[in-house]
């Protein structure tokens, strides 16, 4: 605390600074100074009546925290200039975490509430595609790791929401904007999956792909968000791990398994790819979130980490990716790949793909079904409260 805390930064730059804060406090207000330091707000306060409070402040009323302050009187007002000011882009300059009950700028909310919300999504509705193989899985131990896998998938998203609320969101209103249209989901999920090789192209490449930007996003300036990406990667890594061991499986197997692997690769490279969003020249969202270090990589740069890394793991398994302009690039050190199929992309992305409509039908049929147990739970709380 000591080695950040600069009592000269420009408190003018703040909307919650105190030169725009105080001329809103009566004076007749009785004022808790919540990290006073040593200078207290007697002086900036002169015509109040206030009280400072500080653990590291010699000359404060009370030297302690405020969860061991107690005092006979009630304040007015209480007012914590400290914890307004680390929460601001120096803080986010310097990798100190933001967290829930630090100040933010509007934007930075709203930003992280549409991409936390969408990540959130993605996680749910791509259960479906893979739900789907769950009662056809080729034998008990595929079945149980693919069950274990979609559980995951909810986990994450489970985590995500909470990350969201923390916000100041709820769960009801997002899951209103997905229902309206308002909020995305990964464009990767409006696609079907036709056969079990699908299941593995899924592992590999999905979740591989996600792990590549999620690896990137536990770096996060947003605590919450950072620390379940932390948790989410791991996991990740095992279902990556478990989609490559299938395909490898049916790679190494009869011929008409080496094709099945063959043609789900060729379904699910081009839309893998498209995952990692437009071009950066293309993604007006990506400006702001590096400024605020939500993104630490760009979608270009982390589309190429994984087309590098997948390249050598499809030779190693047989497997031919459908790119014929994919080529390896002796000056740039990565591989140069073929031109992206934007409208298709974009079509998928505005609710024309060739499963939206069956995806987003599912998720609503499935909150409605699950009416009564949320009734059933408010109940069961109101009766119990
Ligand atoms: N699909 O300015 P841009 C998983 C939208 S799930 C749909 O580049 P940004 C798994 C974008 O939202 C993993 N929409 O945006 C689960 C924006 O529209 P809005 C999912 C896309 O945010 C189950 C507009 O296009 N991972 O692993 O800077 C089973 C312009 O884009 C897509 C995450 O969600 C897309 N692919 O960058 C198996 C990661 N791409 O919002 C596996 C977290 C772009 O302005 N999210 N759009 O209306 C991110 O890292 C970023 O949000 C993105 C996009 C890279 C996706």
């Amino acid at each position: 605390f000591e080695n950040s805390w600069n009592p000269n930064r420009s408190h003018e730059k703040y909307n919650y600074g105190w030169p725009f804060v105080i001329p809103k406090i009566s004076e007749s207000a009785y004022v808790l100074d919540v990290g006073c330091h040593t200078d207290s707000a007697h002086g900036r306060l002169p015509n109040n009546r206030v009280y400072g409070i500080d653990p590291a402040g010699k000359n404060a009323d009370f030297v302690g925290t405020i969860l061991e302050f107690e005092h006979p009187e009630k304040f007015d007002v209480a007012v914590s200039w400290g914890a307004i000011n680390f929460g601001s882009q120096e803080k986010i300059d310097a990798e100190k975490k933001i967290e829930p009950k630090d100040w933010m700028p509007d934007g930075y909310r709203s930003h992280l509430i549409r991409q936390i919300s969408q990540h959130a999504h993605s996680e749910i509705i791509g259960m479906q595609p893979e739900g789907n193989w769950i009662t056809r899985a080729p034998s008990l131990r595929a079945k149980m790791i693919l069950l274990a896998k979609v559980q995951d998938e909810a986990g994450h998203g489970l985590y995500l929401y909470s990350a969201c609320e923390t916000l100041g969101v709820t769960r009801d209103e997002l899951n209103k904007q997905l229902h309206e249209g308002k909020a995305k989901y990964s464009s990767i999920f409006n696609y079907p999956t036709l056969s079990w090789a699908d299941m593995g192209a899924i592992g590999w490449l999905v979740d591989g792909a996600a792990i590549v930007n999620q690896v990137s996003l536990q770096k996060t300036s947003y605590g919450p968000y950072s620390r379940g990406m932390i948790k989410i990667c791991k996991e990740e890594s095992f279902h990556q791990r478990q989609g490559y061991e299938i395909m490898t499986e049916m790679a190494n197997g009869t011929k008409e398994q080496k094709k099945m692997a063959q043609d789900a690769l060729n379904r699910f490279w081009w839309p893998s790819i498209m995952m990692f969003g437009p071009h950066d020249s293309d993604s007006p969202r990506t400006g702001n979130a590096m400024k605020w270090k939500i993104k630490r990589k760009t979608n270009d740069e982390l589309r190429q980490n994984f087309i590098d890394k997948t390249v050598a793991q499809a030779d190693l398994i047989g497997l031919k990716i459908p790119d014929p302009d994919l080529k390896w690039n002796e000056e740039r050190g990565s591989y140069d790949f073929g031109e992206i199929d934007w409208d298709e992309f974009w079509n998928v992305v505005n609710g024309d793909g060739p499963c939206n409509e069956q995806r987003l039908n599912h998720h609503k049929k499935a909150h409605d079904d699950g009416e009564w147990v949320r009734d059933a739970v408010k109940a069961y709380a109101k009766k119990s409260a």
